[in-house]
């Protein structure tokens, strides 16, 4: 969960030197992020530094990563039929380079990823549903609402079965903003096209919401490799939900890792008792590192984890 995020001196120091958009572009860049909390932290795993928006270049759109505000995309899409898929391989073959140029010699599985359709549609039309278009436009016109989720999930599958390609290990689909659905709305526009992921999908994928932890039973009827969980509930009472054989993830306030090494260690071994014995159980926070939290927090984080 955002583990190239601000929080490390090296990836700020790389900022000050470039503009976002062009280290999501230059897979030399990309591959050199991706790779620094490996070195920094030791985690058993990688994600590949890239944004779940890149992929609105797919359908010839313009992504902006202002360093004021949120992300967003230009032009807005205001009708489904104005979205058309072009060739994702040629749009996004910078995310194939990157992931070329690091498998050689990475020493942990690459997680490769996509936003989940509700939430990109989300960044598609609003900036994440921030100017509340998402939300009217599916209450006033669900149909051409469903005809956009199909697009956007014809192109995801497209774009990760490029990164499966080119060597990525497991999938997490990142489906943030499915938090702004109510529970019939998230069963009717979020779910669906997370279940055409998981299917068409052949390696291991691992489902991400906001608030996760309110659907266990919804997301675990998909049968994904994993769940990841926000901090809701406890791990432990998540799993009498979701059946052993999908992994569960979590799930930690990213707030925790701000408070003292003491506290951070005494909590995670509380959590790593309270899941003695349950092999599918993978550490994590529930949501990203936040750019504030001190390097050695991470660090003793992770040694707490190893050395259980
Ligand atoms: O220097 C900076 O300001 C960078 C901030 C940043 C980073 C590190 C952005 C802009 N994107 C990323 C990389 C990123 N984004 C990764 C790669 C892994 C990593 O670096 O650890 C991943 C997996 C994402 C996924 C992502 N982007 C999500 C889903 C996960 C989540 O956070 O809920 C979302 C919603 C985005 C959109 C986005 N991109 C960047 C920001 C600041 C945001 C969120 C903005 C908003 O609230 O609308």
């Amino acid at each position: 969960m955002r583990q190239a995020g601000r929080y490390l001196p090296e990836y700020r120091a790389l900022r000050q030197k470039h503009t976002l958009w062009e280290m999501f572009h230059d897979p030399e860049i990309a591959a050199a992020v991706t790779r620094m909390p490996l070195e920094t932290i030791g985690f058993d795993a990688a994600i590949l530094f890239s944004d779940i928006l890149v992929i609105a270049e797919a359908f010839g759109l313009t992504v902006h990563f202002p360093e004021k505000g949120g992300p967003y995309i230009e032009p807005a899409v205001t009708t489904a039929d104005s979205l058309q898929l072009r060739n994702v391989e040629e749009s996004l073959h910078y995310v194939s380079r990157t992931i070329s140029l690091l498998k050689p010699d990475l020493r942990v599985p690459l997680i490769g990823f996509c936003g989940g359709p509700f939430t990109v549609a989300s960044y598609l039309i609003d900036r994440g549903g921030k100017e509340g278009k998402t939300l009217s436009w599916l209450q006033n016109d669900p149909e051409s609402f469903h005809r956009l989720l199909d697009k956007i999930t014809t192109a995801s599958i497209a774009y990760l079965r490029m990164q499966i390609q080119a060597g990525v290990d497991a999938i997490q689909v990142f489906d943030s903003w499915a938090s702004l659905l109510n529970p019939a709305q998230f069963e009717t526009f979020s779910l669906p096209y997370l279940q055409k992921i998981v299917q068409a999908i052949k390696i291991p994928v691992i489902l991400f919401c906001r608030n996760s932890s309110l659907y266990p039973q919804q997301l675990s009827s998909l049968n994904p490799a994993g769940i990841s969980f926000d901090w809701h509930k406890p791990m432990h009472e998540l799993r009498t939900i979701v059946p052993a054989n999908i992994a569960i993830q979590g799930n930690f306030d990213p707030e925790f890792l701000k408070s003292s090494p003491e506290r951070i260690q005494a909590e995670t071994r509380k959590l790593l008792h309270s899941m003695e014995g349950d092999p599918g159980f993978i550490v994590n926070l529930g949501h990203g590192v936040l750019p504030d939290t001190p390097v050695d927090n991470v660090r003793c984080f992770v040694d707490t984890v190893k050395n259980y």
